[in-house]
């Protein structure tokens, strides 16, 4: 077939699919994109000329900022499980390195995305073309190396006949749930429109089977003897666990044993939150109930969790002398964290093997429900503090859960709303709960809504928005408006960073520099409140917005929300010193070690008491 490189990616991608369990979905479904002389004529004419003539089917979705438009495809994928993703073409320059965000958040979380930045000519005849990066040292340099460390996969398309090895080594990857991540192919403008011969077989249907391994026996023997012999473990299931879709084997599995289940920020929602074995999050912003039991276990499951520095609460979650760690991962990497005993799976296969190879009699002691219900009693409270004249956060946290669906989702990355929700959601379906907390990006949270809403249009997608992410990305509210998107936006208003200022604050910072107001005399930014008014910011945007003042508006405005018709942004002013249960645990921020202001030398002194406690798990 003679095509051009661009019309070869764009019929290649339309017929690729993936395959897990018997069910088959397109492996790319579509495409994001803002062109530029890097891509109109290439990727943008071929992705015309699919539309147009119906040969292939791609469809284009024109975002409005590049590195939003990844986040919105890691959205999709997540949403989709991994077994779906979407592809991001931009122009060279800019327009690619804007991408570069959003393919370390991809590539941190495990998300599949593809990106396709544009790239200088491989002909050079008219280099320097505009945006080009010279390099003296070397001319085949650009802007895309950066692309590199940040990808899962990473080639460069100098000539045609490279591209079938390009493109097949992408899929591999993309569709491979231990190596996904950002996938990128940089497409050099001129190259995008230069024709050649293809073989046909290029463009054949093609199927790639997403795997399921399956344990070795002696490795599940290993970790059900290990199992066998604690006698306080602890389950800590994680994304992994979602992705593989185990829910009813680890609420089998916790069933039959009877061990308590934590669950990390990819994880929640693995199990309902009102699981007799659920226990809630675990680590820096887990509860105290699950960090309670981590402290004292003898045994760690974790099953499909990378253990960030906030599930181990930056390796001090779990105190007991001789505690040791089974992990089911599909990863390798990830199985050997803590010295674990490794079972490299799938999570559903490992669970269902580890489950079959201990005894019907094991049985862990389950004294922990009580604490549970106790701790559930708090996060009533919480969701109705009655906390004045400005409401809590956790009052706004409570409106939304009661105002979702079970199959409504919530969506946000980061601020103090992430250990908020890790410490109160209540989650009641796998998919409902979406916290980018790997790269924990601001800006992230409407892109991100509009990906899984493309990804599940019959779910009611809430994105959480604070002040602070809102200022740095709110333009997809435009995108989602001219594709008809609908998504409700709480745009928590508190003028700066309260995440940032409370932790400032512990560490004897003096929330230097979190607050969003005038400059006052001192050179502070401590004078007085600023004229903004993001409301209006999303209402010129195109939104419909409900302005709500105290949570019986908010409930009210949340329920017209839910029920519109088109994207609705609810806006409400919270308190940001407001207060909310502790999670009893640590998170490792290294305070100045000399200074010559009191708060930080007696925050050191803290921060080195609560060092000790730290374990490398060898
Ligand atoms: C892109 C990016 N820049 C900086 C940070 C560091 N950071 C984490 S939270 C935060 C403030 C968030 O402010 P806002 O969205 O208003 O949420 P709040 O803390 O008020 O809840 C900052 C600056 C980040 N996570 N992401
Ligand atoms: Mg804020």
């Amino acid at each position: 077939m003679r095509l051009t490189v661009a019309q070869a990616v764009v019929t290649f991608l339309a017929n690729q699919w993936t395959e897990r369990d018997g069910v088959e979905q397109r492996a790319v479904a579509g495409c994001f994109g803002i062109f530029g002389h890097g891509n109109v004529a290439g990727v943008g004419q071929a992705l015309l000329q699919a539309q147009r003539t119906g040969s292939v089917e791609l469809p284009y979705h024109l975002a409005r900022n590049e590195q939003a438009m990844v986040h919105a495809a890691v959205g999709y994928a997540r949403m989709k499980n991994r077994l779906s993703a979407l592809a991001c073409t931009a122009s060279i320059g800019p327009g690619s390195t804007n991408m570069l965000t959003g393919a370390a958040l991809a590539t941190v979380n495990r998300i599949p995305v593809l990106l396709l930045p544009s790239d200088v000519f491989a002909t050079r005849v008219a280099a320097p073309v505009l945006q080009e990066l010279e390099d003296p040292r070397g001319y085949d340099v650009s802007v895309n190396d950066a692309f590199r460390p940040l990808s899962r996969f990473f080639d460069r398309v100098w000539r045609p006949e490279q591209l079938a090895s390009a493109l097949l080594g992408a899929m591999r990857v993309l569709t491979d749930p231990v190596e996904t991540g950002a996938v990128t192919v940089c497409l050099p403008q001129d190259v995008q429109a230069e024709a050649y011969d293809f073989p046909d077989a290029l463009f054949a249907r093609r199927v790639w089977h997403v795997a399921r391994p399956v344990p070795e026996p002696a490795a599940i023997d290993r970790a059900a003897s290990v199992i066998r012999s604690a006698r306080r473990p602890l389950i800590i299931a994680g994304g992994g666990v979602v992705y593989s879709e185990a829910s009813a084997e680890l609420d089998a599995f916790a069933r039959a044993t009877g061990i308590p289940v934590a669950d990390t920020q990819a994880g929640k929602g693995a199990l309902s939150w009102d699981h007799p074995n659920s226990v809630g999050g675990v680590g820096s912003t887990g509860t105290p109930v699950a960090n309670r039991l981590a402290r004292e276990a003898d045994v760690i499951i974790g099953i499909g969790t990378r253990y960030s520095d906030f599930t181990t609460a930056s390796r001090t979650a779990f105190a007991a002398p001789d505690v040791r760690f089974v992990n089911i991962n599909v990863a390798g990497f990830d199985a050997a964290k803590q010295s674990a005993v490794s079972v490299v799976a799938d999570a559903r296969a490992g669970l269902t093997a580890l489950r079959a190879a201990l005894p019907a009699s094991y049985k862990s002691d389950m004294s922990y429900v009580d604490a549970v219900a106790a701790w559930q009693r708090e996060v009533d409270h919480a969701y109705h503090l009655g906390h004045g004249p400005l409401p809590a956060q956790s009052e706004v946290i409570g409106a939304v859960n009661d105002a979702c669906g079970e199959r409504d989702v919530v969506v946000q990355a980061a601020g103090s709303m992430p250990g908020d929700l890790q410490l109160l959601w209540r989650a009641r379906d796998p998919k409902q709960y979406h916290v980018e907390y790997g790269y924990s990006c601001m800006g992230f949270e409407i892109a991100g809504a509009l990906g899984i809403k493309l990804a599940d249009p019959s779910r009611e997608v809430f994105a959480l928005v604070g002040d602070g992410s809102y200022l740095m990305m709110a333009q997809e509210i435009v995108t989602a408006v001219a594709d008809g998107v609908k998504l409700v936006i709480v745009l928590v208003q508190n003028h700066g960073f309260a995440s940032i200022g409370a932790l400032s604050e512990s560490l004897g910072s003096q929330r230097f520099g979190t607050s969003y107001r005038y400059r006052g005399a001192d050179g502070d930014y401590d004078g007085d409140r600023l004229p903004v008014d993001l409301a209006a910011n999303a209402e010129s945007l195109g939104a419909h917005v409900i302005r709500c003042r105290g949570i019986a508006e908010l409930t009210e405005g949340l329920k017209q929300a839910r029920e519109a018709e088109r994207l609705t942004v609810v806006h409400i002013e919270t308190d940001p010193l407001s207060p909310v249960p502790s999670s009893e645990s640590w998170w490792d921020v290294p305070v100045a070690e000399v200074s010559t202001l009191d708060t930080t030398r007696s925050a050191r002194t803290a921060y080195d008491a609560a060092k000790r406690g730290q374990r490398q798990y060898l």
